[in-house]
């Protein structure tokens, strides 16, 4: 078993009982109305009934029998509105749906009910995944809507099909072989993505192509499209800022030239020519060298407005991102984004979201949630997550990410008192807004298996359940998903759960723990790299985030130091503030530490990091041993490639904590604990691994 299937494993249910009762409580199906949304419900709903029951199941325009499953909208099906459901479906939306167990005509039946038809197929998915985890279908009364309006999956892909920041092979989009055919691929990736209600991609990079706005990509851009429509998917394109330019042959890109407006009214028009429901745009502009709109001395407002007024009449939005810095910050990079976006709140359009990245760095395995969230009432904020893992172990660690999605979404921003987390401004109930997004940077490439890493699945489905609805725990995501991927069996489900739980955990201990970030290799961004210094750009060397030195080791950004701690909301600054307080998965974030500082856990600082550094490679361990033991629960070929896996993990933990621990020592000049591992190699050794890194440059 190759993985391809993902948590879409229609196998028969296993457990003899309860499949004789799904035998009996499903009898036929009866979809009535027709588009091309409800006959792909129809087809998941026998293709997976079929094989989860072992029995054909019949599909019918009329209800025949006791125990059918009857599927649709009060509009196009007289079976679901003799039902009067309107009451409950109304505050549903045009996403959200019903599964109940009801009386229909007079035969129990089991009711998927939905004002839309995509909700219709949100709901036989649910549906399907009650069945594939073995819960009950006898009395159900289930209701469920999306909390966030755009759930949307960020493809870092370029034209040529690398992926920049991609570890699962090359990118999905196959231009060459676009508009004609039509890869089944393309296919199994609108199902999986409606499956978890993710509702739009973006194609292309942030790092944007301008020739994607060509016809001769936006007919390939229109056949994506089309394939994706019945599952409720969206396309939406990046905007390279100096297109007018590049493509238009105009003198500048500057957003308040009329001629640069009306070219982006055309392209915007041509675009929706080809694809009528196009999503709208991702921009990224003004950062690591890409255009926009500073470079005509205007700001991110009037980059972004000139792009919202072009997508408006058509429904469109613009996804602006946040994520900007450059040389003029010289203290502190993490200060930038607030410092340029703030004083613009309130000077948006109304159909453009501000898309902030978690923290305020870059995807490090930890950050404190961005100091953007909750600072910006009158701008939709967005959510940008990073599911593929750029700076965590990329496609061989298995680090499950939902504890670290639910770590950002449930912190307090105190922006309207205590309580006003950072989900609740996303979702927009913190400051009313009805446009709302979060977007996850896609991990999924033409690898077989999707993701690279069997686990790396899991994160993808995290993301979407995470983004459908954000009080879901990790736990309970973990569970499903395992059952669906692999095996109902609790002997198998129990401790790879677990497993799961604590995986982030321990790469944050080898790689980052205390609050460390950024200190990774030189500009490929997959081992430790703590010795990069003297580059042309200090905010991209690794010295200028620890900040070590022969008294101590941390980035202080309080009041003595960079005083990025006084863009968060006054109570928040409090729990930060003083190192006492100070939680310690933040410390080195926001302190300069001394080296002889007592812990927590009564250690000095530096034998405290020698613990979590060595704590990290232990878990790894761990993780080893708990996976030894499910051999033979789940097939033998997912099993190995795993298990090959956590080998490559094991050995990098320990080359994450050796080198980082070697070279942090140079400052600490301490003994590691005697009761510790020992480094295996010099620092030499770990420094020349480093193909970026020539000491002394
Ligand atoms: C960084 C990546 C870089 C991306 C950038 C971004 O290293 O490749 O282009 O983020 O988000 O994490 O724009």
């Amino acid at each position: 078993d190759d993985g391809y299937r993902l948590w879409q494993r229609y196998d028969k249910v296993q457990d003899a009982e309860k499949l004789k009762n799904y035998q009996q409580s499903v009898s036929e199906l009866v979809i009535e109305g027709n588009s091309p949304t409800l006959s792909v419900a129809q087809k998941e709903l026998t293709v997976g009934l079929t094989g989860l029951l072992g029995k054909a199941v019949p599909v019918s325009q009329r209800l025949t029998q006791q125990s059918a499953v009857v599927a649709g909208t009060p509009a196009n099906s007289a079976l679901i509105a003799s039902l009067n459901l309107a009451e409950r479906l109304n505050s549903l939306g045009d996403e959200g749906y019903l599964i109940l167990t009801a009386n229909t005509n007079g035969k129990k039946s089991t009711v998927i009910a939905a004002n839309t038809d995509i909700g219709v197929l949100y709901g036989s998915f649910h549906f399907l995944r009650l069945l594939q985890t073995q819960q009950s279908i006898s009395n159900l009364s289930i209701a469920s809507a999306p909390k966030i309006k755009h759930r949307v999956l960020n493809h870092w892909d370029n034209l040529d099909r690398t992926v920049e920041r991609g570890y699962a092979g090359f990118s999905l989009w196959d231009w060459h072989k676009l508009p004609d055919y039509i890869d089944q691929r393309y296919i199994d990736y609108a199902r999986a993505n409606a499956s978890i209600g993710i509702n739009g991609t973006v194609l292309t990079n942030v790092n944007a192509n301008a020739l994607v706005l060509t016809k001769e990509y936006l007919v390939k851009v229109a056949a994506l499209a089309d394939a994706f429509r019945p599952y409720g998917l969206r396309v939406y394109l990046t905007a390279r800022f100096s297109a007018p330019i590049e493509l238009g042959g105009l003198k500048t890109a500057d957003p308040l030239d009329p001629q640069v407006q009306a070219w982006w009214k055309d392209k915007t028009e041509e675009i929706y020519s080809y694809v009528p429901d196009f999503g709208g745009f991702l921009v990224k502009a003004n950062s690591e060298g890409q255009p926009g709109p500073q470079n005509y001395g205007r700001n991110h407002a009037d980059g972004a407005n000139m792009l919202a007024d072009a997508v408006a009449p058509r429904g469109g939005i613009v996804m602006w991102r946040a994520f900007v810095y450059d040389d003029k910050e010289p203290d502190d990079r993490a200060k930038q984004a607030y410092n340029e976006f703030k004083p613009l709140d309130g000077t948006f359009r109304k159909n453009v979201l501000v898309q902030v990245k978690n923290g305020a760095i870059d995807f490090q395995p930890r950050e404190p949630f961005h100091p953007l969230f909750g600072a910006m009432p009158q701008t939709p904020i967005m959510m940008e997550f990073q599911i593929t893992q750029e700076y965590l172990g990329q496609g061989t660690h298995l680090a499950y990410l939902s504890p670290l999605f639910k770590e950002v979404l449930t912190s307090d921003t105190y922006a309207k008192g205590k309580g006003s987390t950072v989900a609740k401004v996303i979702d927009g109930t913190l400051d009313n807004h009805t446009l709302t997004g979060i977007a996850g940077v896609s991990n999924i490439g033409n690898d077989r298996n999707w993701t690279g890493h069997q686990f790396g699945q899991a994160n993808w489905y995290s993301f979407g359940r995470l983004a459908w609805d954000h009080t879901l725990s990790s736990e309970a995501i973990a569970d499903e998903w395992l059952k669906m991927t692999f095996t109902n069996n609790n002997q198998f489900v129990a401790p790879v759960k677990n497993m799961m739980l604590g995986s982030h955990e321990a790469l944050v201990n080898y790689m980052t723990p205390l609050g460390l970030h950024h200190i990774m290799g030189w500009s490929h961004h997959y081992g430790p790299g703590p010795w990069i210094k003297d580059k042309h750009r200090a905010d991209w060397t690794s010295v200028y985030y620890h900040r070590a030195d022969e008294e101590g080791i941390g980035f202080d950004r309080t009041a003595t130091g960079s005083n990025a701690i006084a863009q968060y909301f006054p109570p928040v600054q409090k729990q930060f503030r003083v190192i006492k307080k100070c939680p310690e998965k933040y410390l080195l974030w926001f302190h300069h530490v001394k080296w002889n500082r007592k812990m927590d856990s009564g250690r000095i600082l530096w034998d405290e990091l020698c613990h979590r550094y060595s704590g990290g490679v232990d878990s790894v361990r761990q993780m080893q041993q708990t996976w030894n033991t499910v051999q033979g629960l789940i097939d033998q070929e997912r099993f190995d490639q795993v298990q090959s896996f956590l080998k490559i993990q094991e050995k990098e933990a320990k080359w994450w904590r050796d080198a980082c621990l070697l070279y942090f020592q140079t400052f600490s000049k301490r003994p590691i604990p005697q009761d510790l591992e020992k480094p295996a190699e010099s620092l030499d050794y770990y420094m020349q691994l480093d193909p970026q890194f020539v000491p002394g440059i």
